[in-house]
Parts: structure tokens; sequence; C-alpha cells
């Protein structure tokens, strides 16, 4: 409930949001790693891709990845191609314990792992 994303939700926060509906927000990230870096995450309090595809409703996934793909779809990304990443737990490096899927664009991406 205090982590940062879920404050955000709550606009507690404040954040460069992009999209909102009934079952996702995606905004900015704070720290770009492409020209273009969002965040897209859904608004139940789901710590990650684990817990989520485990316990979300059928509606709240479909809403999910619809609103994803929608995102991306929006900022122009189908045709020049995107990557989409979801940090899950210690070995995945995941900070925030609110699932998140990163959606970059915006330059040609090289090989997929990066230490
Ligand atoms: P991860 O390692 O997958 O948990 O990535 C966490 C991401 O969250 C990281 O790319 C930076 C971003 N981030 C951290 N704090 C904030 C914040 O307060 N606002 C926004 N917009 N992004 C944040």
């Amino acid at each position: 409930d205090t982590n940062i994303f879920a404050r955000i939700l709550r606009r507690e926060l404040p954040a460069r949001i992009v999209y909102e509906d009934e079952h996702a927000l995606a905004f900015h990230d704070i720290n770009p790693q492409a020209p273009l870096h969002l965040l897209v995450i859904p608004k139940g309090a789901y710590v990650s891709w684990d817990d989520f595809s485990a316990r979300a409703s059928e509606a709240e996934i479909a809403g999910f990845v619809r609103a994803v793909g929608h995102v991306a779809r929006e900022a122009g990304l189908v045709a020049p191609g995107y990557r989409l990443l979801a940090n899950t737990g210690g070995h995945g490096h995941q900070e925030v314990p609110h699932l998140h899927v990163h959606l970059f664009g915006g330059r040609q991406f090289g090989a997929m792992l990066v230490d």
C-alpha cells in the first residue's frame, strides 16, 4: 500500500500520466532508459507478474494486457517496434513491489539482456 506506484495510483505522488482506464494506469518512467520509456501498471494491488497472473480476475488480466497494447499503439510504436519488460523478484531486479510493465520505444534496441 505504501510503495511508490500505489501512491501514484492514489494521486499522492505526481506522475506524467499518459493513459488511464478501469484496469490500468500508464505514465512516464522517472529515469528513462529510452527516448520513450513508459510504465503500465494494473490498478489492483498486485506485487508482481507472479502475483497478478495467479490472483487477478480474467477481466483484470484482459484489461491490463489490452491497456499495454493500447498505450504502445497510441504512442505510434507499432510500426517501428517496441520492447516490453516486467522485472520480477530479486533476480529480475524488481525495485517497486507493484506490478509494472516497462514499455520502451523510439530507438533500435540491441541484444536482449545487459547487466
Ligand atoms: P523495476 O526495477 O522494474 O522495479 O523498475 C522500477 C522503475 O520505476 C524504474 O525504472 C524507475 C521507476 N520509478 C521509481 N520511482 C519512480 C517514481 O516516483 N515515479 C516514476 N514515474 N517512476 C519511478
